[in-house]
């Protein structure tokens, strides 16, 4: 096993951040933990002196990748446990068990390695008033400035889960909403009835909560979050990727792509290959802008020193300001004419705009409607062939 292998990798494929599976579903925990004998422990690998979490971090700190860890609560093969968190069937001594075990090694994942930049609790985490472990005070002790994916409703950096795993966000595509994961059982029952509400991908301006969009997809494809051999062919094309970044990142919504881990420790070839390549494509796209500038107000506008041909606009919010715009317009100036290219409605952290390519001067973002005044980080046209 190679961690070095895996982060060279991610950064190739220009992620800022990556989590670690350190236990998924089966109970399985990657590190020596104390909690229980199903880990790394009690296997031959390294002679038990393992740990892949650890080597997992140092990786991501040697190649300048914030770290993050997976760490489900809410479904645990070794405890019978399933979704929402609780054990199967009921029993309360179980769930106590399971409960302290859940405290036990969170409190491992969150004191050994550091601080960590996202926390993913797949399926959101059960509330201590519903039964589940107390998580959040563990997290507001442990490691209150993690972003926690699904987390606890009181946790200040909220990211929400966008509804599927195809790498797609909806347009509009807002960073408040009402609802989050830990809210479903609560107050929603299910949550395949919260995949009925729209609410859940495309947030809501007047939303209570700020809890921006992560779109997770694995990089095979359907649905291949893990490896097998012989299925290098179910590597999704590196246009399609592509294809989702535009409709991930360029609709305010971040995007995280599985990696899988071949039985030689690393990443396989192919995938490397795909990862480098994905990487590659972002870069040339979005690197160089012919033009670029920033502002604030309603008329925000971007001048060529001569006509100039663009395919795309990036637009960026000042968003630690908040999401201020509800309604925008773009158009291009062309042989001395306005010309409509798009009227939209959310902005956030980034908007990328395709369009036909035109020979402008200038191209001009109109605010249509804001809640305070519009704080626009950036406003970038870009020609990509
Ligand atoms: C799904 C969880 O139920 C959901 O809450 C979220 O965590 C999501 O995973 C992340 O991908 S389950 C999946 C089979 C859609």
């Amino acid at each position: 096993m190679d961690t070095d292998q895996w982060l060279r990798t991610a950064k190739a494929a220009g992620a800022a951040y990556a989590v670690l599976v350190a236990k998924h579903c089966s109970g399985f925990s990657l590190w020596p933990t104390e909690a229980h004998d199903y880990s790394v422990k009690s296997t031959p690998w390294r002679d038990g002196q393992g740990d892949i979490v650890g080597d997992f971090i140092s990786s991501c700190h040697r190649y300048g990748i914030r770290p993050g860890l997976y760490y489900s609560t809410s479904a645990n093969g070794y405890f019978q446990v399933d979704n929402p968190g609780v054990v199967k069937p009921y029993d309360v001594k179980a769930q106590e068990r399971y409960n302290e075990a859940v405290m036990q090694q969170i409190t491992e994942l969150w004191t050994n390695y550091g601080e960590l930049f996202e926390i993913w609790f797949d399926g959101g985490t059960l509330p201590p008033e519903q039964g589940g472990p107390d998580v959040r005070s563990r997290l507001l002790e442990l490691q209150p400035q993690a972003v926690c994916f699904q987390g606890p409703k009181e946790m200040s950096s909220l990211i929400r889960w966008i509804g599927n795993e195809d790498g797609v966000a909806p347009n509009p595509c807002w960073s408040t909403t009402d609802i989050i994961s830990n809210t479903i059982h609560t107050e929603l029952g299910a949550e395949e009835e919260v995949g009925e509400c729209p609410q859940y991908g495309a947030g809501n301006p007047n939303g209570s909560v700020w809890a921006p969009g992560e779109a997770d997809m694995p990089n095979r494809k359907p649905n291949q979050w893990f490896w097998m051999e012989g299925e290098d062919q179910l590597l999704y094309p590196v246009e399609e990727l592509v294809e989702c970044y535009y409709n991930s990142v360029g609709s305010n919504t971040n995007l995280l792509i599985g990696m899988v881990i071949d039985n030689r420790g690393l990443v396989p070839d192919a995938d490397v290959e795909q990862f480098t390549a994905f990487g590659q494509e972002i870069t040339r796209r979005f690197d160089t802008s012919q033009e670029v500038t920033s502002g604030e107000g309603e008329v925000v506008e971007l001048i060529f020193p001569s006509p100039t041909e663009i395919n795309h606009i990036v637009m960026m919010e000042q968003i630690a300001e908040g999401e201020r715009i509800r309604s925008y317009r773009l158009e291009a100036l062309v042989n001395g004419q306005w010309k409509l290219i798009v009227q939209g409605q959310s902005v956030g952290h980034k908007r990328i705009v395709r369009m036909e390519t035109v020979e402008a001067t200038s191209v001009r973002l109109t605010v249509d409607e804001a809640v305070a005044m519009p704080l626009i980080r950036k406003l970038a046209a870009f020609h990509v062939l």
